[in-house]
This record gives C-alpha cells, sequence and structure tokens, in this order.
C-alpha cells in the first residue's frame, strides 16, 4: 500500500510545473535517529560490515560523510538540547535525562527559521521534558516512547496510533510534507526512537537476517584493565546488565493480540531452544552478542527502508535540488565493543555520531571529511544555509566551509567534552576530557574516586590503554591538560558544577517518592 501511494505520488510530481515558484532558500530535512551507531551505517565500511543501509548511504555518496562528528555530552536529551541550541549542556541547561527539563523560552534554530518564515515541523522522538517550541506543526511520543503503537503528544493533546514506531514517525513527516506551504522553505525534523534500547524490529522484518551469525568486536571481553577503575565500575555490560525485555524473554508493551502472535511465532521456539542449552559465561555473552544485534540492526533496516521512503517522496516532488538532506543519531551506541550496549563515554564509538549530509551545489558527492564537527555545529549551519545570521552565543560553527571541501585553516584542532548523569542509569562515572585528532586525556569525578587516563588513539585504537605517566608521555599530558583548562574558560565551565547537573538530585527524589508510595500501599 505505501509502495503504492509513492508509485502515483511520482506520477503527480512529472505534472507539477512548479519551478518557478521554487523557494532559494533551501528546505531541510533533519533525520535523527535514536542511538544509531556509525558502525551500523554501511557508508562507513566498518570491518564487521554487520548491515547494509544502502538509503541512509545514498545521502552519503551524493554528498559528504563526517568521520568525526563528536557529541559534547553523549545521551539522548542533553544532545537534542544541544542540537537546538548551538551550546553545550552548562549553557542550554539540560544536563542529564533524569531531571533535567529543556527551557523552551531560550533561543533555538527552530524558532530562528519559524520566525524567518521556515514552515517548521517536529515529529517522532523530542525526550526534552517541556513541549516543543518553534515549530508550526509537532507530534512526539511520550519520553522515551515505545514501539509499537506508541501513543504521542501534539499541541492538542494525547492522541493514539497504530503500528510500528518508524513508519510512523515516517508517514507522520510526509504527510505534513504533502500538506506544506509550497511557497515558503521548510525545516522538517524526523526524529526516530529506534534503535534505542529495547531495540524491538518490525514485525514482518523479525526473520530479516534469516538467522545470520554476526562477527564479533575484538573487544568483546574487555577486561577493563591499563585503565582507571572508573571504566570497569560502570553497570551496561551484556555479560551483568542486560534484562529479559532486551534479550525478548518478555513481551514489549502494547501489542496486540495479533502482533503478540507474530512477535511469539519468532521468539518463543528460539527462546526455548536457547534456554535448553543453560549457557553460562563466555558462551552466554556471545550468544546475547548474536540476540543483540539481530534485534538492534532490524530496527536500524527499518530506518533505513524509511529514509528510502522520504528520499522517494522528495524526489517525486523535485526537491532533491534545494534540500538538505541530513541523516544523524543523537549519540553513538556500543555494539558490543568493550562488552557494552549504551553510550555516555569519552571513547569513540559513544563520542561519535554518524553524520551524512547531502547539499547539493555545495558538497561534491562522494566526499569525507576527518574534520573534527559536532553536534554543536549543526544549529549554526542550518542558520547560515537560511542566510540567517548565528546568534554570538552559539558555541559551534557553520559547516558550509567544511561541507564545501574547504575547512578553514582555524577551524577546532581540539574538541571538549563532558558527561555528568549519575549514578542511575548505568552508573558512568561523570567525566570530562580534551580529544584530538590522536590524544584523549579524561578526567573523571565526582564518584568520590577521582582519576584520568591518556589514550593515544594511533598506537591504541581501541582504547585499551591508558599511557598516563607512562615514559614519553609527559609532555603530551601537560599540554592537553593546558588545553583542558584553557577550553573550560573559554567554553565558560563552571569551575564546580552545577547542582542539577548529575541525576543524584533526581535519585534522592525518585527515593523519596518511592518510600512515600510504599508507606501509602501498606496503608491502604
Ligand atoms: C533508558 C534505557 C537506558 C538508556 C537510557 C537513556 N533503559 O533508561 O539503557 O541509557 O534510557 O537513553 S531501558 O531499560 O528503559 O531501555 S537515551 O537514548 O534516552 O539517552
Ligand atoms: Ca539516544
Amino acid at each position: 500500500m505505501r509502495a503504492l501511494i509513492f508509485g502515483l505520488l511520482f506520477v503527480g510530481s512529472i505534472f507539477n510545473l512548479k519551478a518557478a515558484t521554487e523557494p532559494t532558500r533551501p528546505n531541510i530535512v533533519f533525520i535523527f535517529a535514536d542511538d544509531h551507531a556509525y558502525q551500523a551505517v554501511s557508508a562507513y565500511g566498518e570491518s564487521r560490515q554487520l548491515i547494509q543501509t544502502p538509503n541512509i548511504d545514498r545521502i552519503a555518496h551524493e554528498g559528504m560523510r563526517f568521520d568525526r562528528c563528536l557529541v559534547t555530552n553523549s545521551i539522548c536529551g542533553p544532545c537534542r538540547a544541544v542540537v537546538l541550541t548551538g551550546k553545550y549542556s552548562h549553557l542550554n541547561g539540560f544536563y542529564n535525562n533524569t531531571n533535567s527539563v529543556f527551557n523552551g523560552a531560550q533561543t533555538t534554530f527552530p524558532k530562528l527559521m519559524q520566525a524567518a518564515g521556515y514552515q517548521t515541523a517536529m515529529v517522532g522522538k523530542w525526550h526534552l521534558g517541556s513541549d516543543p517550541t518553534g515549530f508550526d506543526f509537532w507530534q512526539i511520543i511520550l519520553g522515551q516512547g515505545i514501539y509499537y503503537n506508541p501513543p504521542m503528544k501534539t499541541a492538542h493533546g494525547i492522541v493514539k496510533t497504530s503500528g510500528y514506531v518508524t513508519d510512523i514517525t515516517t508517514d507522520l513527516s510526509l504527510d505534513w510534507l504533502k500538506r506544506r506551504d509550497k511557497s515558503r522553505p521548510f525545516l522538517l525534523m524526523c526524529q526516530h526512537k529506534a534503535p534505542h534500547r529495547e531495540w524491538s524490529p518490525n514485525l514482518p522484518d523479525l526473520d530479516w537476517d534469516h538467522g545470520r551469525v554476526y562477527p564479533e568486536p575484538d573487544t568483546l571481553f574487555d577486561d577493563y584493565s591499563h585503565r582507571d577503575p572508573a571504566v570497569a565500575a560502570n553497570d551496561m555490560t551484556l555479560a551483568k546488565t542486560i534484562t529479559k525485555l532486551d534479550m525478548k524473554f518478555v513481551h514489549p508493551p502494547n501489542m496486540t493480540p495479533e502482533q503478540t502472535k507474530r512477535w511469539d511465532e519468532y521468539y518463543e521456539p528460539r527462546n526455548a531452544a536457547v534456554l535448553k542449552q543453560n549457557l553460562t559465561g563466555a558462551d552466554l555473552v556471545r550468544w546475547r552478542y548474536q540476540r543483540y544485534m539481530h534485534d538492534y540492526l532490524g530496527c536500524v533496516k527499518s530506518i533505513d527502508d524509511n529514509v528510502g521512503l522520504m528520499l522517494r517522496y522528495l524526489e517525486a516532488e523535485g526537491l532533491m535540488e534545494n534540500t538538505i538532506i541530513v541523516y544523524s543519531s543523537d549519540q553513538g551506541f556500543y555494539l558490543g565493543e568493550h562488552g557494552w550496549f549504551d553510550k555516555r563515554w569519552i571513547f569513540e564509538e559513544s563520542l561519535r555520531a554518524p553524520l551524512l549530509v547531502r547539499w547539493p551545489g555545495v558538497t561534491k558527492p562522494n566526499t569525507t571529511t576527518k574534520t573534527i564537527v559536532s553536534n554543536l555545529d549543526f544549529a549554526e549551519t542550518f542558520l547560515d544555509a537560511a542566510g540567517l545570521p548565528v546568534p554570538a552565543d552559539m558555541q559551534g560553527r557553520s559547516l558550509r566551509p567544511v561541507l564545501a571541501g574547504a575547512t578553514p585553516a582555524d577551524w577546532r584542532q581540539a574538541f571538549y567534552y563532558h558527561y555528568y548523569e549519575y549514578p542511575e542509569p548505568h552508573h558512568v562515572s561523570p567525566h570530562y576530557g580534551i580529544v584530538t585528532e590522536r590524544y584523549k586525556l579524561v578526567h573523571y569525578y565526582g564518584t568520590g574516586a577521582d582519576g584520568a587516563d591518556l589514550f593515544d588513539l594511533e598506537k591504541d585504537p581501541h582504547e585499551l590503554h591508558s599511557f598516563r605517566g607512562e615514559p614519553g608521555y609527559a609532555e603530551i599530558e601537560a599540554d592537553l591538560e593546558k588545553r583542558i583548562k584553557q577550553m573550560r574558560v573559554e567554553l565558560k565551565v563552571p569551575e564546580k558544577d552545577d547542582p542539577e547537573a548529575t541525576g543524584e538530585l533526581a535519585l534522592k527524589r525518585m527515593e523519596q517518592r518511592q518510600a512515600a508510595n510504599k508507606k501509602a500501599n501498606k496503608e491502604k
């Protein structure tokens, strides 16, 4: 049915003689996934070759692939706040998912574009606590949202939906595009929930990989030696942290009886077979990795299919020439590297988000760059593309020259990273650090056991060894330390964290609430 609609659309477009009224300011289609690792985008050519993503890759083949798009604070809400504001967490006020609420009164790029005459829409995952501002239309999943039949929120209240969240997000985005005023440019933020935990694929896709056995990452059995103890202290391992829901031994929420039947048909016999084997230790981790990859990559497959639909719509509407198409994810993700899932760390897999940009007339097809860019630069890029001034207090820089293949000589050579959320969930120590092309210096703090690590990506690309204090590294460490201090001043990082920054306050509130609930339940 969806294919038929697109066939008709294409025929319709042949008769659509609107070139004369085409706006000259470019449209922007921003497709943003949740937790989509670059290792699971085939354009990045990772050696495991986990999946083919031909539609997402098309954006890279017709535009630019960024190999070092670094996020400032690798979790969801904070990254989204950075994208909207072009500012670090300590300036936009959104530090963590646990207790931060986005102040929607502050300046964001969608607001500035809306005020300048752009039509603006936000569909899918928002996850910022407050309602979206700066959009003519918005329809968002609730918080993290759910995969099947997700309730959504609009300016007029909660609405029910039926189907798979990735399809729904695309369909709503396309519906809005079809309703748009063709005489004005648009900004569409199409933000998928997938492939976020619990990694539930679209039901017709469950057997999509035909039982493929996935290559394991080199570091699946990392023992966390040769680094500060903070690295081992987290709780996001395939060995210990993974739940029955993650591994599909319990049903995901809100499926219809028919959906449940389909789900059971796939998972039940496979679950029964593995339970019989009584796996333990490394064998169990290996099995979990395979189930994880099946589910996670199944979610990615569906995103790729939906990116294909979006591209075909834009093509059928004759919008490819005057639309900037961006594919990215809120942050990177571990696909078993270091034995982990999740993100948060300054290490490569979570620090780096995939970023592919197609901007005809500016970016040459099939180009790649290793320039250090960031989600901090997105707002500035979009404002620049729209011909709007970039507010002086935004902290990134327009990517236009990089996209044009001419990175300015004074482009950033070092990047400041700062993660706060602690202890829940996953007990990743707060840390900050500096990242250059070759080195990383990281300070862990706030857990009562402060420490630091120095990584040399050239000698140790998997970040398994801290060179701090080792011969030949004293000068490098001193230089990085000096640069961190300078960057903290330039970026206006407060000496002492705002009490709202870690999750500790929220944890206290949660404990108080739980105690009160317990008491109330006993009294009943
Ligand atoms: C949930 C997940 C965590 C994940 C956070 C943040 N647990 O709490 O694993 O780190 O979201 O994700 S779950 O059991 O509820 O899936 S983020 O993408 O919003 O930052
Ligand atoms: Ca995320």
